[in-house]
């Protein structure tokens, strides 16, 4: 009866959640709206709409999860891969819908978990958590989109890592890059961590192709628009060098009592 109670302690929110939170809160004071949506998708939304080709290789079984086939009652179930809904490999189709029900000036963040059929390795997850960004507006340029991600990459990382722009190519965007932060292990030498490049990649980005708009009936003349893509894993093993993205899914309670 006298012995001390055992003390009961508080759980947190997984660090993912924690910094998917951060992010939010980055974007909402300038200004952006937080949406969030279903994992299903349909092909139009995750691919068709942001301007993927019908034989790009994204939509394939070997690189999506296909859910469900829309074989009509009576008739025989289609093949995998003929279906038209799968698990949403980005969160893009989020913003899609909301292109087609609302009109611009939109500036708005679409977090949420994504599925693809990688094999879970040190930097790779068959399932993670992206925070896709789309900005429409009048006048909308290359040099808002690089002030905005420049001002992301400051508040997540702080102002001693650098960033550079790397050309690249996404069929949604045009132009595109890739963006990388200074390796916090060297501080931009060359590491075994960045592969010796001083680099880390941390997100995907570009101007909005005109394509898109047309799909969702936005008039391409009067207005452009930039969008990002970030994968928070991917910001939480730079932020604290992690070596393993498998330890964010793993629930080691040794490892998440840290954060
Ligand atoms: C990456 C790259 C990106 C986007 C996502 C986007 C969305 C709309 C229109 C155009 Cl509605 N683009 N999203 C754009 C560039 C890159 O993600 O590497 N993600 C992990």
């Amino acid at each position: 009866m006298t012995l001390p109670g055992r003390r009961l302690s508080s759980g947190t929110q997984h660090l993912i959640n924690q910094i998917r939170e951060e992010i939010e809160d980055i974007f909402c004071g300038l200004g952006y709206i937080v949406a969030d949506g279903p994992y299903v998708e349909t092909t139009y939304y995750n691919f068709t709409a942001l301007n993927a080709p019908e034989n790009h290789p994204s939509r394939s079984a070997k690189d999506s999860f296909y859910v469900e086939d829309n074989a009509p009652e009576g008739k025989p179930p289609l093949m995998l891969g003929d279906s038209d809904v799968l698990l949403r490999t980005q969160t893009s189709g989020m913003q899609v819908h909301f292109m087609e029900e609302n009109k611009p000036p939109i500036y708005m963040i679409c977090p949420g978990t994504v599925f693809r059929p990688d094999t879970a390795d040190a930097n790779h997850l068959p399932q993670f958590t992206q925070v896709e960004g789309l900005v429409v507006d009048e006048g909308i340029s290359f040099g808002d989109l690089k002030g905005t991600l420049d001002y992301f990459t400051r508040e997540i990382f702080g102002k001693d890592r650098a960033t550079r722009y790397r050309p690249h190519f996404f069929p949604f965007t045009e132009p595109s890059c890739e963006v990388d932060v200074s390796c916090g292990v060297c501080h931009g030498k060359g590491c075994r961590f960045c592969k010796n490049t001083g680099w880390l990649e941390i997100l995907g980005c570009g101007m909005v192709d005109p394509n898109v708009f047309e799909y969702v009936g936005i008039d391409p003349e009067r207005y452009t628009g930039f969008a990002f893509g970030i994968g928070v894993e991917r910001v939480a093993a730079l932020r604290y060098d992690l070596p393993d993205l498998r330890m964010l899914m793993e629930g080691d309670m040794r490892f998440l009592r840290q954060f």
